[in-house]
């Protein structure tokens, strides 16, 4: 049994109707941070799940520039198959719940996921900051031209190429998924999206909830949002099924599946 800070206890099977609902009245502001476990039930692998592994090497050395630079067929194949895999997916209730928890909260509540599956805004979230990038899109992996929709799961050579770029005798340049992989930056104006989020709550002297789904805490900058938000005075909450690495760092933590917890700690029956 795991107890939150007010002393509530949460158990792995517990009956979803038994979790009180968060308190989201008044001017209460919601930021929602989901990782792969939210995905999860709806038949998508985790990181961690599978040990973490394609074919044979850790995800983390796939999704990476230097992994493209060198064999750039092997990673489109990659990108391929988790394409694939997300274009039979369907989402499930965790991700509905949080659907309707935007349209309830309106501007009161904010998105960031950590997901590249798109399953979001399947489910009817409107307003999905994508901290990692989309499987949906492909960008130049030379030029700064916009990222265009690409929804082909199957990439093999010859490589796409950047159109843009396709100036002899300048060398064509190859077209890569619009994601943010490992030794990247994040693009500065989702992480100054999220950090205005907990700044405008602060300034109104609203009440701040934090809630992370499925996210194992392994993954920076991501895994810090928990601190960030409770340095502004956030109530922190973690859903997720296994401990956390940053579970440490939150008020409450509830152990579960994200279609069981989710709905009940949303209110959405
Ligand atoms: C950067 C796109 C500047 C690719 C992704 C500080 C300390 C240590 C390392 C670093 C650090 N700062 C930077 C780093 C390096 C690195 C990093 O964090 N490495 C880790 C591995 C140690 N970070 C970066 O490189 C970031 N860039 O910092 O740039 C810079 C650059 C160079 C050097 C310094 C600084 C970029 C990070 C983004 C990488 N791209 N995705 C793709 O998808 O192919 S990250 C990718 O992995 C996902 O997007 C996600 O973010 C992450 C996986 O994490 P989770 O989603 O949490 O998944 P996981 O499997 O781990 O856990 C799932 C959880 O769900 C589990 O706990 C499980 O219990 C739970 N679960 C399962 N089923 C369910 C469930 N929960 C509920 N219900 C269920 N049914």
């Amino acid at each position: 049994m795991v107890q939150d800070a007010a002393g509530r206890g949460y158990h792995p099977g517990m009956r979803a109707a038994a979790i009180p609902p968060i308190d989201l009245g008044g001017d209460t502001r919601l930021l929602v941070m989901t990782g792969s476990g939210i995905s999860a039930e709806s038949g998508l692998a985790t990181f961690r799940g599978a040990g973490g592994l394609w074919e044979g090497e850790r995800v983390e050395a796939v999704a990476t520039p230097e992994a493209f630079a060198a064999d750039p067929a092997r990673v489109w194949r990659f990108y391929g198959t988790r394409r694939a895999a997300a274009a039979v997916a369907v989402p499930n209730a965790a991700h509905l719940a949080l659907a309707a928890t935007e349209a309830r909260l309106g501007d009161r509540f904010l998105l960031v996921t950590q997901n590249v599956d798109g399953l979001h805004a399947a489910a009817g979230s409107r307003h999905v900051i994508e901290l990692h990038g989309s499987l949906w899109r492909s960008r130049c992996s030379r030029c700064r031209a916009a990222p265009v929709e690409d929804r082909s799961a199957d990439v093999s050579p010859p490589l796409p190429t950047c159109p843009a770029c396709d100036r002899p005798p300048a060398r064509p340049a190859l077209m890569r998924p619009d994601i943010v992989w490992f030794g990247e930056s994040l693009n500065p104006a989702s992480q100054e999206a999220v950090g205005q989020f907990i700044d405008d709550a602060a300034l109104a002297g609203a009440r701040l909830v934090f809630l992370a789904i499925g996210t194992s805490g392994n993954v920076w900058p991501a895994a810090g949002y928990v601190r960030y938000a409770a340095e502004a005075g956030a109530e922190t909450w973690l859903a997720n099924l296994d401990p956390a690495l940053n579970e440490g760092w939150f008020d409450h933590v509830v152990a579960g599946p994200a279609t069981q917890v989710v709905p009940a700690l949303l209110g959405v029956t």
